[in-house]
């Protein structure tokens, strides 16, 4: 393995594909190239005998997410984030992970559809030194995915020091041919997140530390601070394609423009709208992605709300991305009407399996039992049956909000407060809010793999609370 290879960022053969605008700039180099936004390395595969691998190693390391502050951080192939893995539906791949820290790491690919044992959940840890190697066909629709610790415990810490990045999933469908796809130059990922940083440097993950003198909470956008300017980026092409994934451990963050026009959406978490369509505002509860289409003939600031979750009572907006038209870049053909087909789910005839959230003597837990251990989400686990289409009511009976995640398929939101969703809420998802007293029904069929022995798992994406027990297996058995 060269080392090359694991310098996150660096201008390596995969970032002179990226584009001839040459924009991905290492992460240290940002901050001098006049604050434009930094673009993850896309991470060049090697072939192995029909399998496309993508090599990747964690390891610990130092950034300064504040100006002229260092962090003790962690990252994949670099010291903070990872470089974005794009796939195709199809396409046999094998990710090799080498966990480079001195503990237990286990990686979830969040939103792929994979086989149990693929997934990277709590039960997939592997220790330092040790490579694991999940391989899989890649079978679903094009997608902004992302990829993440979900190690017992020690989940939020992992996140928050920088284990994260961007897991694109590219198809054939009429909808990708049509907009933007060339990575770096008009298909751009936009990993957000909102940080606590201590006055040493420190990052901080636990709730009860966010209260210290002297701390810091930025929105870091590709592994840079936002300051007082927005990150620019210039629109070479003149329409660019936003990927926007919320990283933060907790925060929900909604994204608009500033001055109060529309975003075009064109995707959820797990696929294609049907038809583009016009929203005020992008609202991710932690753990979401979206995908908006921004056609740039003017100057267009972007602002982040973040809404603050476990500890932090502290509400925040500012601008933090501004797209530039480029030269010659204002002709702009009509996106494509028709994106995607959705057939909703007939759940009429399906008696919901209820998923409560819990909190009871400030123990968290998914139907009262706090999945803390392996043997306790085990002996709690969820069992349902390959093929099956599950109507699940997930209650919030604990009081504080929640960001509700299962592994292995997307869902549909039924009802969200007993009503039908509408516009972009009638997209695929795979994680969704839900906020104290609500009650969210969702439906989702679970197709392709079954096992009596690997388990995925549902869990609150809430980083700290997960940590804490919100989260239980679940069982797809074979039919
Ligand atoms: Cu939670």
């Amino acid at each position: 393995m060269s080392r090359r290879r694991f310098i996150a960022g660096m201008a390596t053969a995969a970032s002179a594909l990226a584009g001839a605008s040459g924009i991905a700039l290492s992460q240290g180099t940002a901050r001098a190239a006049g604050n434009r936004l930094p673009l993850p390395e896309l991470l060049v595969p090697t072939q192995q005998g029909g399998v496309t691998v993508f090599a990747m190693q964690a390891a610990f390391g130092t950034h300064e997410l504040l100006p002229g502050v260092s962090s003790d951080t962690a990252g994949f192939n670099g010291s903070y984030l990872g470089p974005t893995l794009r796939v195709r539906n199809g396409q046999r791949v094998r990710f090799e992970v080498t966990n480079g820290l001195d503990e237990e790491l286990a990686v979830h690919w969040h939103g792929a559809h994979v086989p149990p044992e693929d997934d990277g959940g709590v039960h997939a840890a592997f220790g330092p030194g040790k490579v694991w190697k999940p391989e899989f066909t890649v079978k679903q629709q094009a997608a902004t995915l992302w990829y993440h610790p979900h190690t017992m415990g020690i989940t939020a810490r992992q996140v928050a020091m920088g284990l994260a990045g961007m897991l694109i999933v590219e198809d054939d469908s009429a909808a990708s041919k049509a907009l933007p796809s060339s990575y770096g130059t008009d298909d751009i990922p936009v990993i957000m997140q909102s940080v606590a940083v201590g006055s040493d440097g420190g990052i901080r993950y636990a709730s009860h530390s966010f209260s210290e003198a002297g701390m810091a909470f930025p929105v870091v956008v590709n592994g840079v601070a936002v300051e007082s300017d927005p990150l620019t980026f210039t629109a070479d092409t003149g329409r660019v394609r936003l990927r926007l994934l919320n990283a933060s451990l907790s925060e929900t963050l909604t994204v608009r423009r500033i001055d109060g026009t529309r975003l075009t959406q064109v995707a959820t978490e797990s696929a294609f709208l049907t038809r583009p369509v016009e929203v005020d505002e992008v609202r991710m509860p932690a753990g979401c992605r979206a995908e908006v289409v921004v056609d740039v003939t003017r100057e267009t600031v972007l602002e982040v709300a973040v809404e603050t979750g476990v500890g932090r009572r502290r509400n925040s907006r500012q601008s933090f991305l501004t797209l530039l038209p480029g030269s010659g870049g204002s002709r702009t053909t009509p996106l494509p009407s028709r994106l995607n087909t959705i057939n909703r789910y007939n759940v009429a005839h399906l008696k919901p399996r209820v998923i409560a959230l819990t909190e009871t003597g400030g123990v968290l837990g998914i139907n009262g039992v706090s999945g803390t251990t392996m043997k306790a989400m085990d002996s709690h686990e969820i069992v349902v049956r390959e093929g099956d289409l599950e109507l699940w009511e997930v209650v919030n009976r604990s009081p504080r909000n929640h960001s509700f995640h299962v592994h292995d398929v997307p869902f549909q939101v039924i009802s969200v407060n007993g009503r039908v969703p509408t516009g972009v809420d009638l997209g695929w998802r795979d994680t969704i809010a839900v906020h104290r007293g609500a009650t969210v029904r969702i439906a989702m069929r679970f197709t392709d793999y079954a096992s009596e022995k690997y388990t995925y798992m549902l869990h609150c994406h809430m980083a700290e609370h997960e940590d804490l027990g919100m989260m239980t297996s679940l069982k797809v058995r074979p039919r």
